[in-house]
């Protein structure tokens, strides 16, 4: 089943150099990047993301933290995309993300837990709308699909 899901680069992971290595695992997983861009939220786009945990205790620093620089944005598709993305970066506490997965290996703190993927393909749906247009996202066949 092929299906799109949102996935952003934390700044922090822009800050410690390791865009290439994160984007390196999900093109080694077979997920097929169909938009990318570099881009700054503002306290707005942060808001409308995680508009699910307003009210929570973590809400507040994680708006601060995400607009505190710049941000990877992509979206990557490929069979069950959603669910697969979400295995390939882990658990959202490190503590309990397994090694292996982007989270079990980068990071120490749950806010700056390196990556955000969607977590349902409704979530996914709104989520890319939030940040590409159509004319952003490019639909290309992978020669290697027939290989994974
Ligand atoms: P997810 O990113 O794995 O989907 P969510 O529960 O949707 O996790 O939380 C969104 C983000 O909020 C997390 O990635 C993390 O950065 C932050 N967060 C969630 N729970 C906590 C917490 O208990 N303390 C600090 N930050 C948190
Ligand atoms: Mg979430």
């Amino acid at each position: 089943m092929e299906e799109r899901t949102f996935v952003y680069l934390k700044p922090n992971t822009i800050q410690r150099q390791l865009v290439g290595e994160v984007i390196r695992r999900f093109e080694r997983r077979g997920l097929k990047i169909v938009a990318l861009k570099m881009l700054w939220l503002n306290q707005e786009q942060a808001e409308a993301l995680y508009a699910e945990h307003k009210g929570k205790n973590f809400y507040e620093p994680l708006i601060k933290f995400v607009t505190s620089g710049p941000i990877v944005a992509m979206i990557l598709e490929g069979p069950h995309a959603v669910r697969l993305v979400r295995h390939t970066i882990g658990s959202t506490d490190p503590l309990e993300a397994s090694g292996g997965t982007i989270r079990g290996d980068f990071a120490v703190s749950v806010r700056k837990n390196i990556v955000h993927a969607s977590d349902s393909p409704e979530s996914a749906r709104r989520e890319i709308s939030l940040f590409f247009d159509e004319k952003e996202i490019f639909d290309y066949p992978l020669l290697l699909e027939e290989h994974f």
